[in-house]
């Protein structure tokens, strides 16, 4: 009987009856295929000796196969290096080009916004920033506004309804206030008169208590200055500021087409 999956070896039994198979060739083939030794006899006149042979070459060749594998592993190894210097080689050519195009992008961004702002302001007043790099960062407002945060805040004295107001903000490159902080509410409050109310970025455009900024900000629920009992009628649809004694300032609901001041917000520009 031959051993499975190793079809016409010969069949014998040597001194000591231990069962042996084949040639050393087929030994060896089995050996490797199978990764075990036909025979473990430790050598005996009557064995074959090709079969005699099947118990030392395998070792013999299985050094080699050891060394061929060591080999390999080796190769893979370096393959695995050069693979990895390559992509970080890569990964850093691409960080290097997408910091200078992001450089350039918004250098031209700010010239844009500078000779868009041009138009409507006369002056910027810069104030330093930090650095960049090596370079000193300067956070720029219109002369004649507030600079707080990362924002620039106009308060309009000129009354108007909610769309007019906006509009008018949007005419000198800003829009209605968003309030995205407490910090940005108690900072804008301080600039403002208690004896006036001014129009909020903010709207419910169809009166069911779906409040939004006007820059689409999500309207977090962290982040409203509600006076109490506010909002209160769905036809107001616009949001104000206003003070109300005693008590603070906070947020009231009001008819969109009422005259009201109102808060400009722009980005400031960094030079
Ligand atoms: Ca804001
Ligand atoms: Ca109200």
């Amino acid at each position: 009987m031959s051993p499975e999956g190793a079809p016409g070896l010969k069949e014998f039994r040597d001194q000591s009856r231990k069962l042996c198979y084949g040639t050393a060739q087929e030994a060896l083939h089995l050996f490797i295929t199978y990764n075990k030794t036909l025979c473990l006899h430790s050598g005996n006149a009557n064995v074959n000796t090709d079969v005699f042979a099947s118990f030392k070459i395998p070792y013999n060749l299985n050094n080699k196969t050891e060394k061929d594998g060591l080999e390999k592993s080796a190769c893979w190894t370096l393959r695995l290096w050069v693979v990895t210097i390559v992509c970080i080689a890569l990964l850093s050519v691409c960080f290097i080009v997408s910091c200078v195009v992001i450089y350039h992008f918004t250098s031209a961004k700010s010239d844009k916004r500078l000779s868009e702002l041009h138009t409507y302001h006369s002056g910027l007043t810069c104030f330093s920033e930090g650095t960049r790099v090596t370079e000193k960062v300067w956070g720029c407002c219109p002369s004649t506004w507030k600079s707080f945060g990362s924002s620039c805040y106009f308060i309009s004295t000129e009354k108007n309804f909610w769309y007019k107001s906006e509009q008018k903000c949007v005419e000198m490159g800003a829009h209605l206030v968003v309030i995205n902080t407490e910090a940005e509410q108690n900072f804008i409050v301080q600039q403002l008169n208690k004896t006036f109310s001014y129009f909020l970025g903010l709207s419910d455009p169809q009166g069911n208590n779906n409040w939004q900024w006007i820059d689409h900000t999500p309207f977090e629920k962290n982040v409203r200055f509600w006076h109490e009992k506010e909002p209160n009628f769905s036809a107001e649809q616009c949001a104000s500021i206003v003070f109300w004694t005693p008590g603070a300032w906070g947020w009231n609901d009001v008819f969109c087409d009422t005259n009201r001041n109102s808060i400009c917000e722009m980005k400031k520009i960094y030079l």
